[in-house]
């Protein structure tokens, strides 16, 4: 089945949230925020912002009926700044007028006075200023103090990545409008509409039944809107309690990259040890993820990190600890992934590192260590369904390595400025949210009385293709055409207290409530088909919209049977809820079963390099991946080709800078560039590994939304395998993004500077 909204994304028709007509009266907010990354307020004033004819209000913290509080994990964060602030970017007012550019007009003549603070941008220094958001976390396996003896090779090193702006094509915003009786209705561009009421709630000081939000569809999230929807939503809200008019806040694209967290850049270091047959024995780390000003979901994400420290290896003595560090950037958030790729690139760089001076490819050392059924985890999980060295064969027996090998060093022989390079990169990710609670979803399907359906349910459409999916399960269980299925909006009064569309998951946990919810009504219209018909229900099906009884068809139509129910008094609407089974994790000891399954995938990455000047460019990528039983193909394809492109970006152009006065110098599309047509793969080849399914997925459909970014981390380690081929004394850094100026400096250093 094709993406449901193709045509509409193609034609313009898809709804966004600035495609919502606008209620007469409405208002728009714009955020006025701080200058200074680290400081004190002195003094604010806004009284010429005020003059400015159009200007209605300037909502600030002495505005708030409730708390002034919106962290999600911790409370640390204020909606608007009141004394300090922490970063360059932080709200500290809301300016309201009739229209955005008479509110922009106005910021531009607030008047502020702060007195300067010591700003940290570094993790490390913030670690050692003891600045952290949470105590750090370790996991632990075996002993690794005991095996460092019995290590033939040990190698040490630091790997840093940088962050990564989401640069989700629609902006953050929210448009909120006045109901009675002080309800307040808020349409969010969010990934958590539960978020968005609950925070909302909150800072009104109100009931959470008295907050409605809305979610048609978003353009794109990434992450970028599991938390940090919220505050514009909050404000745009206020402003309706305050005002009694409709308010709209939508960021600029400016404002939305200046005022919003990203993946959060690490710094980390490794010791990794093997023994003679090339086995690792003993690996630790410690990685220092710079969290930003807040906790946000910094503490979530630095413990993926943990979960995937090891990424698709099996390590009998592994301790790795974590620190979330806090830093006077915006508090950074989830973004793809949710730091397992920052952990995944610690153990590549630390392979790397140990192949070079071994002399080998990095790829032998990793096949010798591929992950294997019966295998635990450094939390304790104990893998199954392992699908790694199955992968691998597949890779080998469909792109032949060792000929590919032997091409890359023919060509590099033959060739003085151009150099090739490739690299294989193993992908091993853990399905559930780590936080087990928020592992249920819930879905709420009415079937009309003329055959038709309507559903919701707590899934959000982003892009991903869930709402098709969605589509598919419910038209396959009724077996109707999908055209009589309608995907209602995600709205928290039809499906409540939904967990953030997220985490790789929307698709399983939505699926499945559906699923059972499609089910319970199939039930009920089969008992009462059967009593029509004087069989066992179990007889009756229901096939392309005709009724059958022991195989074969009767008169009875689907519409007929379910007018039929409907006179008899049965209730066709029904509310599935569903919860993931078999999961938990204990945070005291650091072990349990947290994750659902795991999906595997292997790239491969060939990368031909400029040696001149720095430049590359990527041959193809082939991958095989683990999709299970996929139930939608072009979806699937679909999220791998732009994860891995996402991946590639981050690990290769994407360079985001702050200065040490904590502002953002890539602040615009000319500074911070990403991946476009012309910088990705020329050929992306996707081959699946048929195998059964896991029973935890939809429909045996494996999650397929994170896993692809992390190939991408295979193109950082295909220009280093190329630099080392034209610099025989070139020291690897293992500081992503691999921009072509690191290229350069690689090919021709070291440097006496470095
Ligand atoms: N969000 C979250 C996530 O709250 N918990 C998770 O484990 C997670 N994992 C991936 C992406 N978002
Ligand atoms: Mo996400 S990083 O699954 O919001």
């Amino acid at each position: 089945m094709k993406n449901i909204d193709s045509k509409g994304h193609v034609t313009g028709k898809s709804i966004y949230l600035d495609d919502i007509p606008l209620i007469q009266g409405t208002r728009f907010g714009v955020v006025f925020d701080s200058p200074v990354a680290h400081g004190t307020i002195e003094s604010i004033n806004y009284s010429k912002a005020r003059a400015i004819p159009g200007v209605i209000k300037i909502i600030t913290h002495e505005d708030i009926p409730g708390q002034n509080q919106i962290g999600g994990i911790i409370p640390d964060e204020q909606l608007f700044a009141s004394k300090e602030v922490h970063f360059v970017g932080q709200p500290i007012a809301l300016i309201i007028a009739e229209s955005d550019q008479i509110a922009f007009a106005a910021r531009k003549l607030i008047k502020i006075e702060i007195s300067k603070n010591d700003v940290i941008v570094d993790p490390r220094e913030a670690q050692q200023k003891d600045q952290l958001i949470i105590p750090p976390r370790t996991f632990e396996l075996g002993d690794t103090k005991n095996s460092w003896e019995n290590c033939a090779h040990i190698f040490e090193g630091q790997a840093d990545s940088n962050g990564q702006e989401h640069l989700y094509i629609e902006t953050q915003g929210a448009y909120a409008v006045p109901l009675e009786n002080g309800h307040i209705r808020i349409s969010s561009s969010t990934q958590g509409p539960t978020a968005v009421q609950r925070i909302t709630a909150r800072v009104l000081g109100v009931g959470m039944h008295k907050i409605e939000v809305d979610v048609v569809r978003i353009g794109g999230g990434f992450g970028g809107k599991e938390d940090q929807a919220t505050p514009w939503a909050v404000m745009a809200a206020l402003g309706v309690s305050i005002l009694n008019s409709p308010v709209k806040v939508v960021l600029s694209r400016l404002d939305d990259m200046r005022m919003t967290g990203k993946r959060h850049p690490y710094s980390s270091d490794y010791k990794i040890g093997l023994s003679k047959d090339l086995k690792i024995l003993a690996y630790e780390t410690t990685f220092y993820q710079n969290a930003g000003a807040s906790a946000d979901l910094s503490p979530a994400v630095m413990v993926r990190t943990l979960f995937h420290g090891t990424n698709s290896y099996f390590i009998p003595n592994v301790k790795m600890t974590a620190y979330s560090c806090k830093t006077n950037l915006p508090p950074n958030t989830a973004f793809r992934g949710f730091g397992g790729p920052q952990g995944m690139f610690v153990i590549e760089s630390a392979l790397s590192h140990a192949a070079k001076e071994l002399s080998i490819s990095t790829h032998e050392l990793q096949k010798i260590n591929l992950l294997k059924d019966g295998n635990e985890f450094p939390y304790g999980q104990i893998a199954d369904g392992v699908e790694l060295n199955s992968i691998w064969r597949k890779m080998e027996s469909k792109f032949d390595i060792k000929t590919i090998e032997k091409e890359i060093n023919d060509f590099n022989a033959n060739h003085s400025d151009m150099k090739k390079g490739f690299s294989l990169m193993p992908v091993t990710f853990g399905i559930s949210f780590t936080k087990t609670p928020m592992n249920q979803a819930r879905a709420l399907v009415h079937i009309y009385t003329d055959g038709s359906v309507g559903v919701t349910t707590g899934a959000v459409e982003m892009g991903q293709g869930v709402n098709t999916k969605m589509l598919q399960i419910a038209a396959q269980i009724f077996s109707i055409t999908p055209k009589r299925v309608k995907l209602e909006s995600t709205n928290t009064t039809r499906v409540a207290n939904t967990s953030p569309s997220a985490a790789s998951s929307t698709a399983d946990l939505n699926g499945k409530a559906l699923e059972k919810a499609c089910n319970a009504l199939m039930d009920r219209l089969k008992i009462c088909a059967a009593d029509h018909f004087n069989v066992s229900s179990h007889d009756v099906a229901v096939k392309d919209g005709v009724v059958y009884t022991n195989e074969n068809q009767t008169d009875l139509t689907w519409d007929q049977l379910v007018m039929m129910a409907f006179l008899k008094r049965i209730c066709l609407t029904e509310n599935g809820h569903y919860a993931t089974p078999k999961i938990n994790f204990d945070m005291d000891k650091e072990k349990g079963h947290p994750f659902a399954y795991h999906v595997y995938g292997l790239a491969l990455t060939q990368v031909t390099l400029d040696c001149i000047r720095g430049t590359y460019d990527f041959d193809s990528v082939k991958i095989v991946h683990d999709f299970g039983k996929t139930m939608n193909p072009s979806v699937d394809f679909g999220q791998i080709e732009g994860g891995l492109i996402q991946g590639m970006g981050w690990m290769t152009m994407e360079d985001l800078q702050y200065n040490n006065e904590g502002q953002l110098m890539s602040n615009t599309l000319s500074t911070y560039k990403i991946p476009d047509i012309y910088s990705v793969p020329k050929t992306v080849t996707i081959e699946p590994l048929d195998t059964d399914g896991n029973d935890m997925a939809i429909l045996k459909s494996k999650a397929v939304g994170e896993p692809p970014l992390m190939y991408g981390i295979g193109a950082y380690f295909a220009i280093d395998n190329a630099i080392k081929s034209f610099n025989p004394i070139f020291n690897s850094t293992f500081d992503a993004p691999f921009t072509h100026e690191k290229v350069l400096m690689g090919l021709y250093g070291p440097f006496d500077s470095e």
